[in-house]
């Protein structure tokens, strides 16, 4: 009986969690049946979900400035350099384990090869990002003034003054606190293309942390003086994981909403029966990979269980699996991290914000599937050359995608324009992408977490060492 209360004590939120997901298919598929909602009594319903997404939005920038900065800072830049390429090389071998994955398992099922393309309908969304665009952004966006630019920016067009952001004059008031904290957070997370292309070039997550990794190595670097810049920021972490355990106590009553509301929005059901074996392969790739390389490889470099592991994470996988947002997650991410599976925080603090951003393993699998889906569909022989092309690109384009909603989708793009399919052919696969990017999401984020276990096992020796030199471990100042 005790084992039994002190499991409830400790896994109240995940069961209440996934209780809520199961009562939330219910209520959406009862609602859908038995009522006709009006448009805005739907906006209504999904609003609940709609505040838990904009409160772990909101955590997002706070959460990864302050991590990032005292993640680097608490390691000299050596030991920063070496985690960060162990990093780096995890985060490159599975992503292109996965991307093979994805190819053996589309060219040996051949889920587009029966089906004729014309039955699948064609909408008109062209999302337009290049390779390119995606590079730059790591540099483009590294300033503040961007930032203030953009707040601006997203200021005068909330007040309705459409005209281009030049100096502001001197008599613009600059717009409060929460405002530029939620301008930032929803450019970070939001990816703008619309239905004649074009993507937005917001701040984003990349540009940000590059800002935070230079600026967290140069106030490593000011000893006694960098200390109290160092101390802000981890309280402003602290403060921030405070946030975060408030808003998880909401999660199962935002989650219950998201996914009736979701149930109730989507009304083509029947393309799930003519994509059933684009999704078995797009799935079942996602499955092998999370259940049986991930864990291989976190047990080849740990020696300790991979699927206790993953149980640990499993409120964050929950979480990615109904907002589908990598960045988002984020903070859930740590929380399990840390608390659940003991990760050294001067670790996680810099390999998760990272790895949420380009650690995407599940998209990296389902672009390289999902390309050559679309060429099946087209009739097209690809080369080996065109297959190596996809990988690549398909690697790059999980890089270069944000951990929002969707994102995925729209750098599929450049894979697709990699091997000549036309970009709108993007739209074949748009009426289940809700779906696969919520599991593909769940596995970016468990990609994210073996990766900052093994980088932790790697790194030991490093961290002891520190342990005993340093005489403040600014993980834990106080
Ligand atoms: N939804 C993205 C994420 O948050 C993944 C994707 O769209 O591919 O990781």
């Amino acid at each position: 009986r005790c084992h039994v209360k002190s499991f409830l004590k400790r896994n109240w939120l995940l069961i209440a969690t996934v209780a809520s997901v199961i009562l939330g298919i219910g209520l959406g598929v009862l609602v859908r049946e038995h009522t006709s909602l009006s448009n805005l009594h739907k906006q209504y319903f999904g609003f609940p979900g709609e505040v838990l997404m904009r409160m772990l939005k909101l955590v997002i920038l706070p959460l990864i400035v302050s991590s990032m900065i005292t993640g680097v800072a608490a390691l000299d830049s050596e030991v920063s350099g070496r985690i960060g390429l162990r990093a780096v090389f995890y985060y490159f071998t599975t992503t292109i384990i996965a991307v093979v994955l994805g190819i053996l398992l589309v060219t040996t099922i051949k889920p587009g090869v029966s089906q004729d393309a014309d039955h699948i309908d064609r909408a008109g969304i062209t999302p337009n990002v290049t390779t390119v665009d995606t590079l730059l952004d790591l540099v483009r966006n590294m300033f503040p003034e961007n930032i203030v630019q953009a707040c601006f920016q997203q200021y005068k067009t909330q007040r309705k003054e459409l005209t281009p952001p030049q100096a502001p004059p001197a008599t613009t008031t600059f717009p409060s606190l929460p405002t530029i904290m939620a301008t930032v957070a929803q450019n970070l997370t939001q990816i703008d293309y619309k239905i004649e292309g074009g993507y937005t070039n917001g701040i984003n997550v990349l540009g940000l942390i590059v800002f935070c990794v230079v600026f967290g190595l140069v106030i490593g670097k000011m000893g006694e003086r960098g200390r109290i810049l160092l101390e802000f920021f981890d309280a402003l972490n602290e403060a921030t994981m405070r946030l975060v355990q408030i808003i998880m106590c909401y999660m199962p009553v935002g989650i219950l909403f998201l996914i009736a509301a979701k149930i109730i929005e989507v009304d083509n059901w029947e393309i799930f029966r003519k994509m059933g074996l684009y999704m078995v392969t797009v799935l079942s790739g996602l499955a092998i990979h999370s259940m049986v390389f991930l864990p291989l490889i976190y047990f080849v470099f740990v020696r300790k269980n991979p699927y206790t592991f993953a149980l640990g994470m499993a409120q964050a996988l929950v979480t990615a699996l109904m907002i589908a947002s990598s960045s988002a997650t984020l903070p859930i991410t740590f929380r399990c991290a840390e608390e659940n599976n003991r990760i050294d925080k001067r670790i996680t603090r810099f390999v998760l914000p990272v790895g949420a951003t380009i650690n995407m393993d599940g998209t990296a699998l389902y672009e390289a599937v999902a390309a050559i889906f679309i060429a099946q569909l087209n009739n097209m022989q690809l080369d080996v050359g065109q297959i190596v092309t996809i990988s690549i690109t398909a690697t790059v384009a999980s890089i270069g995608a944000a951990g929002v909603p969707n994102a995925g989708l729209v750098t599929m793009v450049i894979v697709l324009t990699a091997v000549g399919l036309p970009a709108s052919d993007v739209t074949l696969i748009v009426a289940v992408d809700w779906l696969i990017d919520r599991f593909r999401t769940m596995i970016n984020v468990l990609g994210d977490a073996y990766g900052a276990g093994i980088v932790e096992k790697l790194s030991r020796r490093e961290l002891e060492r520190m342990d005993v030199t340093s005489d403040v471990d600014v993980a834990n100042p106080f």
